[in-house]
Formats: structure tokens, sequence, C-alpha cells
């Protein structure tokens, strides 16, 4: 009887120890989703967007002459890219500096990565949904875009890069722009 009250005590022991580290272990884990969530402003998109990969390139919001930055009315930008084995279109993403940016891609074939260096854009983009992100460029520069999700064989070639210029220089090249086609890139 003594033995056995012994074991159970030590058994007890062995168990709360456990636990507290288990406990332990899913407070950090937490508390760095949140970190990053609010601190990154990383997060999962908050909806599913589904289009045809099979029709992107005949009708619809992918169509070649769509890809690219357009300003929408009340000033933000929109940028449309498709990626495909192996490039992005378009190869040189044209954006403002201080301007909310919205990006929306989507691929043609498989699964491919969607990073922007230096911002909380990282994604994957697959085929059949539209990746939606937001961002803001704090001043003028350069970024690489980088495929991150191996495509197949070409896959370490699959670069694109991110020009951010002047918001002001941004507006006057928009505006220069043929009422047919109001689309910037930095790749013609
Ligand atoms: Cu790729």
């Amino acid at each position: 009887m003594a033995m056995n009250s012994a074991s159970h005590d030590v058994a007890e022991r062995v168990e709360k120890r456990w636990a507290i580290v288990v406990v332990a272990i899913v407070t950090v884990l937490v508390a760095m989703t949140i970190f990053t969530g609010l601190h990154w402003a990383m997060m999962p998109p908050s909806r599913v967007e589904t289009v045809r990969p099979e029709t992107l390139h005949v009708s619809g919001e992918f169509v070649e002459s769509n890809l690219g930055s357009a300003v929408e009315p009340d000033g933000s930008v929109t940028v449309r890219i498709v990626a495909q084995q192996y490039s992005f279109t378009p190869q040189c993403l044209l954006v403002p500096a201080g301007t909310p940016i919205t990006f929306r891609a989507t691929s043609s074939d498989v699964v491919h990565g969607f990073l922007i260096t230096n911002t909380n854009i990282n994604s994957m983009l697959e085929p059949g949904y539209i990746a939606t992100f937001k961002t803001t460029f704090d001043k003028p520069g350069e970024h690489l875009m980088p495929c991150h999700e191996f495509c197949g064989v070409g896959h370490q070639g699959m670069w694109a890069h991110v020009k951010v210029v002047d918001k002001a220089d941004f507006m006057q090249m928009a505006a220069g722009l043929p009422a047919t086609s109001r689309r910037l890139s930095c790749v013609k």
C-alpha cells in the first residue's frame, strides 16, 4: 500500500512537470503568432477568391493588358500580377512611395511563391486562387521579388523586381498614359 501511494506521488509530480512544459510551449507559440500578426502585419488572407487558370489570358481581370499598376479613383494603386513557369508578368513592378498599394496575384500553371523583400508580403500563388495583399512603401527604392516555392527546373531563375518611385512622378506617368491602357510597369 505504501509502495503504491509513493509511486502515485512520483507519477503525479512528473505529470505536473510535463503539463507545465506543454503549457509553456503553447504560450510561447501563441505569443509569437500575436506578435508577428500585430507587429509585422502578417496574417492569412481573410477571404478566398477563385479564378479559372485555363482562361486567365483570354478574359477577365488577369488578361495581359490589365496587368501592372493601375491608379484607382480613391488615389490608391492596384497591381495585378500573373506568375507562370518561369517568370512573373510584369517582370518589373512600378509603384509609388507613400501610397496604399493592393497586390492581386495568381498563377497560370503551378504553385509559385510571392515575396517582396523588406515588406510584409510573403505568400503562395496557387492556380485557381487570387492572393490579395496590401502594403505601403515608405520611400523610393528597389525590392527583389523572388519565387520562393519550388516550381520546376527553372525555379532558381524566377525573379521579378519592384521599383518604388516618388509619388508625384508616378502619378505624372500614369496621367500621361493613353486612356485605353492605364497600366504601368517598368518593363514595356
Ligand atoms: Cu515559380
